[in-house]
């Protein structure tokens, strides 16, 4: 059975980066949805059931082809959410922390500022719904991309490290159509430690 992620911070706490009110629909409505639809794809498959959201959409050629939408859709929802509302938090400054991940970011993409500007412009680019996501192949070495829908880097075995909701839902009372805007603002409450611990992974 899956559940809905516990959110380590309050709903407010991501102030005035994101909004409270825009933080508890999501989680609430938008995951928690994605979460029981998960749950009842996976009803009639008890042997699927002890998999994670991650390991059931890695490899969707094993999922039954009558729950396969709803698996890629669903568990892919949960996933990717778990991932972007567990890597905010209050109280950060914006900077990755120093270590491997910094020196990675250098050493691939010229410095930070750079790599900054270039997955903003990636994330803005995107269109319609999807995520945006600083991944690592099997080599280690960094990419910037985004998916449709609730894709993931890991459907096509690339190690996710951070990851941002392109979705209007994630941004719109807020910020209405101004996706750069929620761009600039979700750097603010991004933790990196959770980034540098995924990549050295
Ligand atoms: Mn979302």
């Amino acid at each position: 059975m899956h559940m809905l992620t516990k959110l380590p911070y309050a709903y407010d706490a991501l102030e005035p980066h994101i909004d409270a009110r825009t933080m508890e629909i999501h989680h609430t409505k938008h995951h928690q949805t994605y979460v029981d639809k998960l749950n009842a794809a996976l009803e009639k498959y008890p042997q699927l059931q002890s998999l994670s959201a991650v390991e059931l959409i890695a490899d969707l050629s094993r999922i039954p082809e009558d729950i396969r939408t709803a698996v890629r859709n669903n568990g892919g929802g949960h996933a990717n959410h778990e991932m972007f509302f567990t890597m905010l938090g209050p109280n950060f400054d914006g900077r990755p922390t120093p270590g491997v991940l910094a020196a990675a970011i250098d050493a691939d993409f010229g410095d930070f500022e750079q790599f900054q500007r270039k997955f903003a412009a990636t994330a803005l680019a995107h269109f319609a719904s999807g995520w945006a996501w600083l991944s690592a192949d099997a080599e280690g070495k960094l990419l910037i991309e985004t998916t449709p829908g609730h894709d993931s880097p890991v459907m096509v075995g690339r190690k996710p490290i951070l990851v941002l909701d392109l979705w209007e839902h994630a941004y719109y009372l807020k910020h209405q159509n101004r996706r750069a805007d929620s761009i600039a603002a979700w750097w603010n409450v991004l933790n990196w430690e959770i980034a540098e611990r995924n990549f050295a992974q």
